[in-house]
């Protein structure tokens, strides 16, 4: 058995939980932060059976998209405001970033 962690947007995560419950498959949400942005994310554990990794896999690619964001630097105290324009930084966020890890025991009770 595996354990697929997916980090995906908050915007996909509706769409992605309804392909995975519609496909028989369990899942369990969490409301997570991403490290870099701060911005809300959300992560969904999924436990599986080996035959069914890649088929869940597919479901969190054809469900998670990329988006692009752009972060304004802050202007540096020491520059003069005035000679100083900000270039935003593009960042490619998603659409999942996904961990496939195993799994010693899983139990019922
Ligand atoms: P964040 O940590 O908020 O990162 C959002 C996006 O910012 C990342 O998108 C990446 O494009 C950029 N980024 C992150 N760390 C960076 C750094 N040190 N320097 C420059 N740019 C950086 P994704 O890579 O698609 O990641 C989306 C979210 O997935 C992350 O949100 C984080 O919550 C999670 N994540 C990604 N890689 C991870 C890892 N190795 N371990 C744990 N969580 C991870």
């Amino acid at each position: 058995m595996k354990l697929i962690i997916s980090i995906v947007h908050r915007d996909d995560v509706d769409t992605l939980l309804k392909a995975l419950i519609d496909g028989g498959h369990k899942a369990t949400l969490i409301s997570t932060t991403g490290g870099f942005l701060r911005e809300g994310n959300a992560t969904v554990f999924i436990g599986a059976e080996n035959d069914h990794v890649e088929e869940i896999l597919s479901l969190v690619k054809e469900n998670c998209h990329k988006r692009t964001r752009y972060l304004s630097p802050i202007v540096p105290v020491t520059e003069p405001s005035e000679f100083y324009i900000p270039e935003p930084v593009e960042l490619e966020v998603g659409g999942a970033t996904v961990f496939v890890a195993d799994v010693e025991r899983h139990e019922r009770y």
